[in-house]
């Protein structure tokens, strides 16, 4: 008698999303997901995990309402620790579960993220890049209904990390909205531990791309429309304190460059 081979798992995509106080964008978020899952069901099973840093406006409870049939993971700070943290507190909990195949998508929690831009990115994992990152200062990209301080602070602080870090090739340093494959993840796991992310705020993303190029990964960027009406509320970033953590990171950005062992090889197309 023949035995049927067991039918092979596909890849996991985890969309990792830190929250603060984002209630009223969470229907939306999760109406979102669930189609992008519907869409990838074929290839890949998709789970979200949140990391609700504090929220005070009943941010998780929203998301256990609004889950539905996805599936979705909601890891809690009471206290609020920042982005960079909460990042942190989120690749430590998919270091358990990542399996070689499998994916991590980052994404904004205020609905300006958005699906169609991730099934572009996604299309990029055939080409073997092992990093994507949503560019808005790319052509096709750009910043719209975001207000003019915001803009030249984005533009500076985008220019100002490039010339100081020596990163070259890459247009967007600091966007949240990413995707990674595992086995990159897995390394930086192993070469820095729980320290993968050590920088607690929205400079946290210019961290991981600096550790990543001293990895040696291979990085695609795919332009991104970012369209500031998308979001209900305000924006939760605190100016003053991300230009301190700029400004620090700048300090210890020095050793991630210096202690990276492999050749940068970016790419934008
Ligand atoms: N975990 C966590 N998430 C935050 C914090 N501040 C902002 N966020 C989330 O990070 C994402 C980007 O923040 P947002 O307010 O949209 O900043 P902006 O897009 O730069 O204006 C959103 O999903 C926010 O909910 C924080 O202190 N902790
Ligand atoms: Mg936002």
């Amino acid at each position: 008698m023949t035995q049927a081979a067991p039918a092979a798992r596909r890849p996991r995509l985890f969309v990792l999303v830190p929250v603060l106080d984002e209630a009223p964008n969470i229907p939306r978020l999760l109406a979102n997901l669930s189609s992008l899952a519907a869409r990838l069901h074929e290839e890949m099973e998709c789970r979200a995990v949140f990391v609700d840093d504090g929220s005070t406006d009943g941010t998780t409870e929203r998301i256990r309402e609004e889950a539905r049939s996805l599936g979705v993971e909601v890891l809690r700070h009471e206290v609020n620790q920042g982005p960079g943290r909460a990042f942190a507190t989120g690749f430590r909990h998919l270091a358990t579960q990542l399996e070689d195949a499998d994916w991590v998508a980052t994404m904004e929690g205020d609905n300006t993220s958005r699906v169609e831009t991730l099934l572009q990115m996604l299309v990029r994992r055939q080409e073997g890049f092992e990093v994507v990152l949503a560019s808005p200062y790319m052509y096709g990209g750009g910043l719209t209904n975001t207000s003019l301080v915001r803009v030249l602070l984005s533009h500076g602080a985008n220019s100002l990390i490039k010339e100081l870090l020596g990163i070259h090739g890459i247009l967007t340093m600091s966007s949240f909205f990413r995707l990674y494959a595992a086995p990159v993840l897995r390394r930086l796991q192993a070469r820095y531990g729980a320290g993968i992310l050590e920088t607690p705020g929205f400079e946290c993303m210019v961290e991981l791309l600096a550790k990543l190029i001293g990895e040696g990964a291979t990085i695609s960027e795919v332009a991104m429309p970012l369209d500031g009406s998308q979001r209900l509320g305000q924006s939760k970033m605190k100016v003053t304190r991300t230009i301190r953590g700029y400004l620090r990171l700048f300090w210890v950005g020095r050793h991630w460059r210096l202690g990276g062992g492999g050749r940068p090889r970016a790419s934008s197309s």
